[in-house]
């Protein structure tokens, strides 16, 4: 006997992974001591005056953000060097008490209608209890005094970095005391680490996920940094796995994560490319985009950013499926049935009683595009393996969908008639959107 409403089908995201989720692009701000002596990984001895803005200006980060269409930015408060964008009590490697950028960032971005996040880095090459057990103590409090004076914060990022302290010794990390005191201060924070529990490294920085790419991980007896599942696993995940641990992609705009003078932002192609294969492959973007010695994004960053969001306004703000007749071959009732599919309301969804559906799509007129979004209903799980889609006599494959599938056609094709064929799903599939668009 059929319950009235579709049951969820294994692991599914808690409400604040879901609004995580559908934020679909995020800035990384990299921000010290690197942006001012030209390394990539500071060694902890810089003398605290080089980190020296001239202007800083974080209502400009924001502002740069919000241009590009992002809902987040996450600032790295401690990188390797250890060098505390704030005055904390537990180092004395930090700026000082007058000039508070973590302060400042947090301010900006709520005064913008931003939410801020905070990469906190394990690894400290200053401090001189790393190494030691006392460090884990140390490093705990200063997560209980980030996210107690400064919090909430949308996102913690836990770095999977683990190398030397200034005493040539490795540290071994207590994880479970770290997550429970973000946890503690801040309920709602999703947590990055190489295996969540909030968010997973997609075992790349090179800006896609895996094909396919499950929002599920099998993270029994893994921890972050020395005991995590393979590169290849973080980017594909483990299908039908019981802890739900979406992919994040992170990846620079520029070559290294700090801004250096000699470096420059890739182009708008190429950031397209990377939306294709993170945001369109089931991850969330988190983009980072370095301010410079004055405490500014630069003009050539933003300028690509902008020019990044007008492209994807260009194509995504129009619809062709509008209009549309649907039909689906299996439907779980009249509250589910496949013209949900193509109105925007997010949680108005598909659901089929089958493992294996068609979709049928009949254009109001024959119409030229080379996209197909999809969307899974991921509140009730993620349940799709493999489908394709059929249309103009070709037909194209593909992997998962997760929370959203841009599939681009080898080539355009002019149609009034698609079909998407769902071929193997783990459960009865269950799809909130379906549109069509035209790039080129
Ligand atoms: C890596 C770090 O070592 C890099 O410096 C950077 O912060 C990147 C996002 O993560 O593990």
């Amino acid at each position: 006997m059929l319950s009235d409403t579709p049951e969820p089908f294994g692991a599914v995201p808690s409400p604040e992974q879901l609004v995580w989720q559908r934020m679909e692009i995020n800035m990384f701000c990299h921000f010290g001591p690197n942006t001012f002596t030209g390394v990539e990984w500071g060694s902890g001895q810089e003398a605290g005056e080089v980190f020296a803005p001239k202007a800083l200006d974080c209502r400009q980060w924001v502002d740069v953000a919000e241009q590009a269409g992002m809902g987040g930015i996450i600032l790295t408060a401690k990188h390797h060097d250890g060098f505390c964008l704030w005055p904390s009590v537990y180092s004395s490697h930090t700026v000082s008490d007058t000039f508070n950028v973590l302060r400042q960032f947090v301010d900006a971005c709520h005064a913008g209608g931003m939410k801020a996040g905070v990469y906190i880095s394990p690894w400290d090459r200053n401090h001189p209890t790393y190494g030691t057990s006392e460090y884990n103590d140390v490093f705990t409090n200063t997560l209980k005094e980030v996210h107690a004076s400064y919090g909430p914060f949308f996102e913690q990022w836990f770095d999977g970095a683990c190398g030397e302290g200034p005493n040539g010794k490795k540290q071994h990390y207590d994880w479970p005391r770290f997550m429970r005191t973000v946890y503690e201060n801040n309920p709602q924070c999703v947590i990055f680490s190489d295996i969540g529990p909030g968010c997973r490294w997609v075992g790349n920085e090179e800006g896609h996920t895996g094909d396919p790419c499950w929002s599920t991980l099998n993270t029994v007896g893994a921890t972050p940094s020395d005991n995590k599942p393979a590169p290849a696993a973080l980017e594909t995940g483990h299908q039908g796995a019981s802890a739900w641990v979406p992919a994040e992609v992170d990846v620079s705009i520029r070559p290294g994560w700090f801004w250096h003078p000699n470096e420059h932002p890739m182009t708008v192609d190429k950031l397209m490319e990377i939306y294709y294969n993170s945001v369109g492959r089931n991850g969330l973007l988190l983009l980072n985009v370095p301010p410079d010695t004055c405490g500014r994004i630069a003009a050539e960053d933003s300028a690509v950013l902008v020019a990044f969001r007008a492209e994807r306004d260009r194509i995504f703000s129009k619809d062709l499926a509008q209009g549309a007749k649907i039909k689906a071959t299996s439907e779980f009732g009249s509250q589910y049935t496949a013209e949900n599919l193509l109105d925007t309301a997010y949680h108005s969804y598909w659901a089929s009683v089958d493992s294996g559906a068609t979709i049928t799509i009949k254009l109001d007129k024959k119409k030229t595009f080379d996209i197909i979004v999809l969307q899974e209903y991921i509140p009730l799980g993620q349940r799709v393996s493999r489908f394709h889609v059929e249309c103009g006599g070709k037909r194209f494959d593909a992997t998962t969908i997760g929370y959203k599938r841009i599939v681009r056609l080898s080539e355009s094709v002019t149609t009034d008639h698609i079909t998407v064929i769902i071929d193997s799903s783990l459960a009865p599939p269950i799809l909130n959107r379906i549109s069509l668009h035209r790039s080129k």
